[in-house]
């Protein structure tokens, strides 16, 4: 099935610490998604600010840009058939892995709200958007 739309994952620095990468990406490719693009890279500040500029001046901002950039993270670009982020979203879990299901990512493997392993892009908006940000001149995917 061809690839329809994209949405970008982050497997967090506390995923490639704690050797999660190949769980979390597997899970994505078992339900049938595609791995479009996927990187291991370091972010810089910049780029962490730009990805979350939604959540600046939040009491947590500060943490979450030290998390972020705290170590390689596994960027990723995944392609799927339509609703693409919404799986992905519905398989990450809640934000708050304590209150993430079981059976999701978060819900399974995680226990505390930095390190809940894993970013998803939040709608097709965002999606496009974080792609544009991470994997600049990726063509987008059905267009
Ligand atoms: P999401 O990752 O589920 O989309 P967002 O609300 O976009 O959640 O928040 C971005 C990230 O910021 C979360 O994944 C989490 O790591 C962190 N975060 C969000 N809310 C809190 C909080 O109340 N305390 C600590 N960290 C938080
Ligand atoms: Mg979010």
């Amino acid at each position: 099935m061809p690839v329809q739309e994209t949405t970008l994952v982050i497997c967090k620095p506390d995923a490639v610490a704690r050797g999660l990468v190949g769980e979390i990406l597997g899970r994505l490719e078992r339900r049938g998604l595609v791995l479009v693009r996927a990187e291991l890279r370091s972010i810089d500040a910049g780029t962490a600010a730009a990805h979350y500029a939604e959540h600046e001046g939040k009491p947590f901002y500060q943490g979450l840009i030290e998390h972020i950039t705290s170590g390689p993270a596994l960027l990723a670009v995944v392609g799927g058939h339509s609703g693409t982020w919404r799986v992905v979203r519905q398989m990450m879990g809640a934000t708050n892995p304590a209150e993430a299901a079981p059976g999701t990512i978060r819900g399974d493997l995680a226990l505390t709200m930095t390190e809940n392993l894993i970013h998803g892009s939040d709608s097709a908006a965002s999606a496009e958007r974080e792609v544009a940000l991470f994997f600049p001149g990726l063509p987008s995917a059905g267009r």
